[in-house]
């Protein structure tokens, strides 16, 4: 009686768990973000092969999960013995045919689960890269991320700008995975698989998002105090969004006379050791390129909103926003910080 209760227990988890994946799959990708992104809604071919081949597995297995169950609940129902009977059941060895059938099923599921997955692995990793690509090289930091496109010339920090691609003009784009202090890992969910960049190592991806909009993922490896605060933000822009922001970053920075006195700060403090703004004597690569600043929505990889109050909190003291960032509180005055939010915020 006890393995009855059991097996009415697995079942009803199985009932459970398929019923959680059914309405999970049923989620309408048109929904508004709601910042969980969802795996079950790919925007992307890799992500589109890499679901169709999960649901694969899960059928596979659901129909083994089931058949299982059924036979177990059979057993136990059918077999079940009385208190009062203690004779021994009936002992059966060796049935060449049960030996076959348990053997040689589980080899066949196993090798067609494996020839589909080393189809869809082949199809994700070999994919030639079309000359219509953009490229991109993104390097993780502890605990921002650096986005390099060095055809177009342009170096920005945590929010990737990439073009919708269109099945009939296929404009995919490729990245290349850098890191420059330790581990971390690439995964927008909706847009391709997860991978790993490794220090002294080059690792590749790519994505063709179908639709344009904002996608998120986060840093998907360990890699510091302030790791799960490094959120990755992709957003798809329509081929002439795209082309009007790669038009814009391409600028140098914005020379504002009625803003020296902040860049004068900026330029005399160990701002300009870490960070770049282009056109100015600032060329410092260790922290993210400010050239376009007030570009991007969030600072500090998605920690807080770009708003002039946040902004002069980062400065003041980096850990109120984030503990533990690589970056330094530099004692400024009240009035420094003022006019070097007034500079800052004229990086357009
Ligand atoms: C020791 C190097 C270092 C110094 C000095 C430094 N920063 Fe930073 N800064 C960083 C790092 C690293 C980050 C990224 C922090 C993170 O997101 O975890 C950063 C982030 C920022 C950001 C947010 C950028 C973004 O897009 O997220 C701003 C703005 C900024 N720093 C301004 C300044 C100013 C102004 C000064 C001088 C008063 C300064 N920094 C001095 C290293 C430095
Ligand atoms: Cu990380």
């Amino acid at each position: 009686m006890r393995l009855g209760k059991t097996s009415t227990t697995l079942g009803a988890l199985g009932v459970f768990l398929f019923l959680s994946m059914a309405t999970a799959v049923a989620a309408d990708p048109a929904a508004p973000s709601t910042g969980l992104e969802n795996i079950f809604a790919p925007e992307s071919t890799p992500a589109k092969s890499i679901l169709d081949l999960s649901l694969l597995v899960l059928a596979v297995t659901a129909v083994i999960f089931v058949v299982v169950c059924t036979l177990l609940v059979y057993a136990v129902v059918k077999f079940r013995g009385s208190a009062d009977d203690d004779r021994e059941p009936a002992q059966v060895y060796g049935s060449t045919q049960i030996e076959l059938a348990w053997t040689i099923i589980p080899i066949l599921i196993v090798v067609v689960l494996f020839l589909a997955t080393a189809r869809v692995i082949h199809a994700v990793q070999d994919a030639p890269m079309p000359a219509t690509a953009v490229e991109v090289t993104a390097i993780g930091h502890q605990f921002w991320w650096e986005f390099r496109y060095p055809r177009l010339g342009i170096v920005t920090a945590n929010e990737l700008h990439v073009p919708r691609s269109d099945p009939a003009r296929p404009t995919p784009t490729f990245l290349k995975l850098l890191s420059a202090d330790t581990d971390h890992s690439f995964w927008i969910p909706q847009l391709a698989g997860k991978t790993d960049l490794i220090p002294n190592r080059v690792n590749q991806m790519w994505m063709d998002p179908h639709r344009t909009g904002v996608f998120l993922g986060q840093c998907a490896q360990y890699c510091g105090t302030q790791h799960a605060k490094m959120l990755l933000s992709v957003s798809v822009d329509s081929p002439e969004d795209f082309d009007a922001w790669v038009r814009a970053q391409q600028q140098p920075a914005i020379q504002d006379e009625t803003v020296t006195a902040g860049r004068r700060i900026f330029e005399s403090t160990a701002c300009i050791n870490c960070h770049a703004i282009n056109g100015t004597a600032a060329d410092g690569r260790f922290g993210p390129d400010l050239t376009h600043l007030m570009s991007r929505r969030t600072i500090a990889s998605g920690a807080a909103e770009n708003t002039t109050e946040r902004l002069r909190l980062w400065i003041e003291n980096p850990d109120a926003i984030k503990p533990g960032s690589l970056m330094p509180a530099m004692q400024l005055s009240d009035a420094d910080l003022d006019a070097l939010v007034r500079y800052l915020e004229t990086l357009r």
